[in-house]
């Protein structure tokens, strides 16, 4: 790592009284920058619960305004604006109202790789740890699930719930095929295969374990197999590896790897906290509903 930028950073982190949260997808020097790594939600919680005025977010565009609906009052800053999330822009509040409509009697359950606009829509915030959980909770029979179809798919399998699902999907984990599986496991005869919700019912029949990526970190930690191969973005090796030092870990597929997520680095973290760019502002009345959905999932623990 450039120790001059890293110090540059530090010094900055003081005078401005910020946090650098970074997501698990992030790259190594950026994760090692930080000052907390974790799933979207994770970091947004472990924000709220520091005394920081100014919040880094190294991730995509949905995580931090998860990060502002969570945190009103404190500065956000995305380090990157073009760090953005195909999957969350599958999917408009406008359209989402549409589907509402065709099904009145549906409970909305959102992804929270979503906006806040669509989010203000939903009845209930999920993620890929929680959503059996969350969709199991409601009252109502008909669940509209958004915007991930493969997460959705997964989640209709552990309930009676009729799932109408919206079509989005991670271009990146719908990358991973079948076959590339088959030869990593072929590869690696010892190893489990661990998958991220994400990916396409075909390649999680495969799966000797699904589970977020909060969830593969514990997993990894608490196994006692040795080898594992991971689905999901190839950001996850560099702390998987760091906290588990006595363990193997492989990605199935070398064409894991999320473009967006690589866009920060130390000089655009060390600009933003310079000039303090670039906010992300969530509009209070969409954020009070926002955070109604996001908190309905909080209080299910
Ligand atoms: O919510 C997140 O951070 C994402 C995108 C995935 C996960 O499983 O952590």
């Amino acid at each position: 790592m450039n120790k001059e930028i890293f110090e540059e950073i530090q010094q900055l982190k003081k005078e401005r009284n910020a946090v650098i949260l970074a997501h698990n997808y992030q790259i190594d020097e950026v994760q090692q920058i930080a000052d907390i790594t974790g799933d979207s939600l994770e970091l947004s919680r472990a924000a709220s619960k520091t005394n920081a005025e100014v919040i880094v977010f190294a991730g995509v565009h949905f995580m931090a305004e998860n990060a502002a609906i969570l945190n009103p009052g404190r500065t956000v800053l995305l380090p990157d604006l073009d760090a953005g999330c195909p999957l969350a822009d599958m999917i408009t509040a406008e359209k989402l109202r549409e589907m509402k409509a065709e099904y009145p009697e549906a409970a909305v359950v959102c992804y929270v790789n979503s906006s806040a606009e669509v989010k203000a829509e939903a009845d209930i915030c999920c993620t890929s740890s929680n959503a059996v959980k969350v969709v199991n909770s409601m009252r109502q029979r008909e669940i509209i699930f958004a915007p991930d179809k493969n997460l959705g798919h997964y989640v209709s399998s552990f309930t009676d719930k009729e799932i109408i699902l919206w079509k989005g999907f991670c271009p990146i984990h719908a990358r991973l095929t079948r076959e590339e599986v088959v030869a990593a496991m072929e590869e690696h005869p010892r190893a489990v295969f661990v998958a991220h919700p994400e990916c396409t019912p075909e390649v999680l029949a495969l799966a000797d374990y699904v589970c977020s990526t909060s969830g593969m970190f514990k997993y990894a930690r608490e196994t006692a197999v040795k080898e594992i191969i991971i689905g999901t973005e190839s950001g996850m090796l560099w702390r998987l590896h760091k906290e588990n030092p006595d363990k193997k870990f492989f990605v199935a597929s070398t064409k894991m790897i999320c473009p967006n997520m690589k866009k920060i680095n130390l000089e655009k973290i060390l600009e933003s906290l310079k000039e303090l760019k670039y906010k992300i502002d969530v509009p209070e009345e969409i954020r009070k509903l926002a955070y109604q959905a996001v908190k309905r999932m909080l209080d299910l623990g």
